[in-house]
Order: C-alpha cells, then sequence, then structure tokens
C-alpha cells in the first residue's frame, strides 16, 4: 500500500545515508501550560509560535501546548513549573508575585495612563529587574511581555461609578495579595480564587463581582453571569512568558536562539491583536447584554492614597523598583 511504501522510505534512506522523510521524535518536548481559553489571542499566538519553533528548529523543539487549566489552576501550574513538570507557564504577574513579590509592580492601583507607558517600562528598566528576580528563582523570563490588558470591574449587583460603590463588594480577585490589599483599601470584601474557579463562583453568587480585562470577559463568557462592566482601568496586567530555569540552561544555545525569537516575537503580535480587540470588545459585551459605565479615576485614587496603599506597595517593593515604576508613570503617591 501506499502507507507501507511511504514507511518504508525512512528505513532504506537512513540505510543508505540519506536523509529521513518522515520526522523523528523532537529532541525536546516541551510542555506549556496556561490558564486561557483557546479563542483568547494569547493561546492563537503560541500555537503560531510552537509550529515556527517546530520549522526552525528542523523538528528538534516540539511545544505541546495544555490551555484552559488542563494541568490545574496556576497556582498548580506555577509548582509544575518550578519542579520541572512543565517547561512553560504563562503566569500574570500577579500570579508569579506569590513567589517574586515585585513582580506585581506592574499592577499598582492606576498607576499606567496607557500603552506608550505599560510597554517603555516593561520593555525596559522596570521589566529588567522584574525579569532578573524572576531569574534568581530558578525561572526564566522572556524578555517581551504578553498583554493581559486593563482590568475592569464586572458585578451582577449595581454599577461602580466611584470608590464608594466598592463599600463591601463581593468581588474575586486572582491568589495575589496586591489586590486583596488594593480592594480592602477601596472598602471592598474581596476573595482570592484561582482563575479556573471564576465562572462558576460568579455563577453560583460565592462573590458578586471580578474585575479582568475585556478579552478575557469575553472569551471566557463572564458576561453569562454579570450584569454590569465598570471601566475603572484600576490595574494594568500583563502575562511573564517563563520556563523552567533548568531545562532553559540546558537548550542547546541554537535552539535557544530558535525559542526565544519564536516567543518574543509571538508575544509581540498578541500585543497588537489586544490592541485590536481593544477597539470592538466593549460593543461585542454590549450586543451580548453587559451593561457599561466608565468612572473617573480621581475617587478611587483618593481612597487608596487615604487608605495608605501606595506607602504600604512602595515599602514592600522597595525603593529601587518604585523609582523605576515613577520614572516611567511620574509620581504616585
Ligand atoms: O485570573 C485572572 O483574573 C487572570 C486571567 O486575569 C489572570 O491570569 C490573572
Amino acid at each position: 500500500s501506499a502507507l507501507r511504501r511511504l514507511c518504508a522510505v525512512p528505513a532504506m534512506a537512513a540505510l543508505a545515508g540519506g536523509f529521513p522523510l518522515i520526522a523523528r521524535a523532537a529532541d525536546y518536548t516541551l510542555k506549556y501550560g496556561n490558564n486561557l481559553p483557546v479563542t483568547h489571542p494569547l493561546n492563537i499566538r503560541a500555537q503560531e509560535a510552537a509550529e515556527r519553533i517546530l520549522k526552525e528548529s528542523n523538528g528538534r523543539v516540539d511545544i505541546k501546548i495544555f490551555p484552559n487549566n488542563q494541568l490545574g489552576g496556576d497556582t498548580d501550574m506555577l509548582a509544575q513549573v518550578r519542579s520541572g513538570g512543565i517547561d512553560f507557564f504563562t503566569p500574570s504577574a500577579l500570579v508569579i508575585a506569590t513567589l517574586v513579590p515585585v513582580a506585581a509592580i506592574n499592577a499598582v492601583g492606576f498607576a499606567f495612563k496607557d500603552y506608550n507607558q505599560v510597554w517603555g517600562a516593561m520593555d525596559g528598566a522596570l521589566g529588567a529587574h522584574v525579569r532578573a528576580a524572576i531569574a534568581q528563582r530558578k525561572l526564566y523570563a522572556f524578555e517581551k511581555m504578553w498583554d493581559n490588558g486593563f482590568r475592569q470591574t464586572t458585578s451582577s449587583k449595581a454599577p461602580v461609578a466611584s470608590a464608594s460603590d466598592m463599600n463591601g463588594l463581593k468581588i474575586r480577585v486572582p491568589v495575589s495579595s496586591l489586590p486583596i490589599s488594593m480592594f480592602k483599601g477601596l472598602g471592598a470584601a474581596p476573595a482570592s480564587l484561582q482563575f479556573s474557579e471564576v465562572y462558576s463562583s460568579l455563577q453560583t453568587k460565592v462573590v458578586d463581582a471580578q474585575e479582568n480585562p475585556l478579552p478575557i470577559i469575553q472569551v471566557a463568557k463572564l458576561y453569562e453571569v454579570q450584569k454590569y462592566c465598570s471601566l475603572t482601568n484600576h490595574i494594568w496586567d500583563g502575562y511573564w512568558f517563563i520556563a523552567n530555569g533548568r531545562m532553559w540552561e540546558g537548550l542547546p544555545e541554537d535552539l535557544k536562539t530558535v525559542v526565544a525569537r519564536g516567543i518574543n516575537e509571538a508575544g509581540l503580535a498578541q500585543r497588537e491583536d489586544i490592541k485590536k480587540l481593544n477597539a470592538s470588545v466593549q460593543s461585542d459585551l454590549e450586543a451580548k447584554g453587559l451593561l457599561f459605565n466608565q468612572p473617573a479615576a480621581d475617587s478611587f485614587r483618593e481612597q487608596l492614597r487615604t487608605a495608605g496603599f501606595y506607602k504600604e506597595w512602595q515599602g514592600r517593593f522597595g525603593n529601587e523598583a518604585w523609582s523605576l515604576l515613577e520614572q516611567s508613570v511620574g509620581k504616585l503617591a
């Protein structure tokens, strides 16, 4: 049969010292886990990167993607990438901050005005500072951070128009101390839950509210279990693409080059995807029934200052990191 003839070729070619036509197993089969649905730009671009890396490495590096919390929630995947159970993970800055505290610095409330400030900081000195801290925990962070977005507040109860509407709000936040501190400072009643539990906890009313960038609200279908969306823009959040340090050190230099190029360039394309999506996602979510409002930032910032939020986190991050942030965004406290 045709199949049999095809199968016979590599053996013959190998005997003749020729080049096999059928791919052998890759030298490096690497697992990458993440917490997002396959429809999110992060997964679409990661899949493209994996295909490009397979090709440019001549089949030597095969990255298998496990999306959507298939390997467990963020806490589990962070433990796995540390132990080498998986090779790559994309934790949000908030999530990796449970291991590398300074990584939450980009999430200081109302710090970044726009994406020029965000990428200036994260592709510059502030990002380098965080990557060095990640490296100390024996994880390798690729240079280009991927975009999650500016976080917005959704609720099944009522819109949030100013800081006083946060009072007593039962809101889910990621498992991370900065958002807990921030929402407590705003007077809310935050609860830490992994992303894998967000939809069901909103559906069963364990919490009334959550906060995430609009593309996440869209791909995770949170509009099905939320009614109001308040454009609070309170945190800018991104994903660090990280690798297990031992695995990374063990890769030959030529393959490191191929993998890093594939991942960093995919990250830049993913940023553009989110930028495009940001132009249309609100009207799509409105069509799906979410009611939007746009609160001014002033009352939230004022409340956080009064609560001592900025002073506290300046102390926790240290003056070096804090001044790198302020170099990009101006004085915060
Ligand atoms: O858990 C979240 O809210 C998410 C998806 O934004 C993060 O990964 C932090």
